[in-house]
């Protein structure tokens, strides 16, 4: 049997972890013969209802499941970790602006970048996901100056996804027959889902579908599904967020197929224009537990002015949390 490997996860007892715990202690993230020790944070109200979460992974006897330990202290979880999950974040309170939320997460996410420079493995993969993931990974990876920049990314494989699907469906085709789809940008409703390089069983995508579909049902359907959810379900996405997560985490560390890529936001070292240092999402390659932008593809206007929209956005939040930044 292999080692454990150690899995931070933070918002373990919400909606999100909920759902994604179970599948990570049964071998969905890392494969059926990679032993897990789970070291899980919450904030300390929540710690009574983590317990009963804790008593149902225990009764899952999963032979994977090497331990869990639980805490209300980011140096605490994040002690040692190989991977950790930011998935905990101060949701959207009434009247609350993103701004304000911006600012209120940015303070819990620049204390747990520095536990994580301070305690985490040397070598560790963070994942974040709490909103708004983009800005918070840039506070985390901010606040962590002793770890690899590019041992950061924030979630954009749920967006990809509902890229996948939406198109699959138009097309009449399979998700699995569709490749190279492409989220750019944030993770909000000024991401650009691109379907220029994407193709249905081998054709063209571009080929396949008319612009007035594209610019006025594709585009704002995946920009939008977050909050299609919401209405529809009463709460967010959680088990389609959780699920991402483990896309994203397996072809991060197991790597992508040879005629594939995914979206990953981030720190963006200028391909395609971007600006420097701003945590993008942009197509990747991944092999032996690392990532490469796709480089070299062609992008024409259409794409370009809603990639700098996305682009634009950013530079926004990263202004308001700029004193957060050492
Ligand atoms: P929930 O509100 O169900 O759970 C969040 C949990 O985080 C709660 O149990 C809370 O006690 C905990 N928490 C809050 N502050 C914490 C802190 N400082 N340390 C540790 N734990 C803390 O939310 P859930 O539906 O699980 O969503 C979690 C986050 O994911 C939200 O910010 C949400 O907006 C974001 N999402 C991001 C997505 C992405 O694609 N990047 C998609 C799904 C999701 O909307």
């Amino acid at each position: 049997m292999k080692a454990p490997v150690r899995i931070a996860l933070t918002g373990a007892a919400g909606q999100i972890g909920y759902s994604l715990l179970f599948r990570i202690a049964v071998g969905e993230m890392f494969g059926k013969d990679q032993p897990v020790r789970l070291q899980l944070l919450e904030i300390t109200p929540a710690l009574a209802a983590l317990d009963g979460v804790v008593m149902e992974l225990e009764d899952c006897a999963f032979p994977l499941l090497m331990g869990v330990e639980t805490s209300d202290q980011p140096k605490t979880a994040f002690r040692d970790a190989d991977f950790i999950l930011l998935i905990g974040a101060k949701p959207r309170g009434p009247g609350m602006e993103r701004k304000d939320l911006i600012e209120a997460n940015a303070a819990i996410f620049s204390e747990q970048g520095k536990a994580i420079d301070e305690v985490a493995n040397r070598n560790v993969r963070v994942l974040i996901v709490g909103n708004p993931a983009n800005t918070n990974a840039l506070i985390v990876q901010g606040n962590a100056p002793n770890i690899d920049p590019r041992c950061f990314t924030a979630m954009t494989r749920l967006d990809h996804n509902r890229a996948l699907a939406q198109l699959a469906k138009k097309t009449g085709s399979h998700v699995r027959n569709l490749r190279q789809m492409i989220i750019w940008g944030n993770h909000s409703s000024t991401q650009y889902p691109d379907i220029s390089q994407a193709t249905v069983n081998g054709r063209r995508a571009n080929d396949l579908v008319d612009k007035q579909w594209l610019s006025h049902n594709f585009i704002p359907t995946v920009q939008q599904r977050g909050a299609t959810i919401i209405r529809a379900r009463g709460q967010s996405s959680a088990a389609s967020a959780g699920n991402a997560v483990i896309d994203h985490m397996r072809s991060w560390i197991l790597g992508t197929p040879e005629d594939d890529w995914v979206s990953m936001a981030i720190r963006s070292d200028g391909s395609y224009g971007t600006a420097d240092g701003l945590f993008y999402s942009f197509p990747c390659r991944c092999s032996d537990g690392h990532y490469q932008v796709v480089q070299g593809l062609e992008i024409d206007e259409f794409s370009r002015e809603r990639m700098l929209v996305t682009e634009q956005e950013l530079v926004q939040e990263r202004s308001a949390i700029k004193h957060l930044l050492p």
